[in-house]
């Protein structure tokens, strides 16, 4: 687990799932899929994979057009202030037969100094499914101030 600003990042890069699975693995456990917001944030993931040694081909993003083609939008529901697309993309390729799958999921790749691509959030019927590493971004909760300790509801202490 990683910190930067008031949030906390989880690296999985140990694993490749599709980007439903990554999405359901962050929220199950009260995070979200990562969502960058400034370059200071993506050169904080970007040197977090490097000293992770991450090797992996790509880390999925929150960022998605399953609703509206074009309209990227924040897993997290958060704004989209800061984008980092790689040259040309997104460019929603579309398969041609025997089913449509459309780029609709967005994956960071280290090799490509960090820059975004959209993908196929699922696996692919006619070449490999497209399994990817994820990180999960976490609110860090409040640090109890002193007055919301001595007012808080701890055990009390028996006197005498
Ligand atoms: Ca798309
Ligand atoms: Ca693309």
């Amino acid at each position: 687990m990683k910190t930067f600003e008031n949030h906390c990042y989880e690296f999985i890069i140990h694993r490749r799932e599709n980007w439903e699975h990554a999405r359901e693995d962050c929220k199950i456990k009260g995070g979200n899929l990562l969502s960058i917001h400034s370059i200071q944030e993506q050169n904080f993931i970007m040197s977090s994979l490097s000293s992770l040694n991450f090797l992996g081909k790509g880390v999925w993003l929150g960022l998605n057009d399953k609703v509206t083609e074009k309209t990227f939008v924040w897993d997290s529901g958060e704004p989209v202030d800061f984008e980092y697309w790689a040259k040309e993309e997104p460019g929603n390729i579309v398969n041609i037969l025997p089913v449509h799958h459309e780029e609709d999921c967005v994956l960071l790749k280290p090799n490509d100094s960090g820059h975004w691509y959209d993908y196929p959030c699922d696996g692919i019927l006619l070449v490999l499914p497209e399994h990817d590493a994820w990180v999960c971004k976490y609110d860090m909760s409040p640090v109890p101030t002193p007055n919301t300790m001595v007012n808080g509801t701890g055990t009390p202490k028996l006197i005498g």
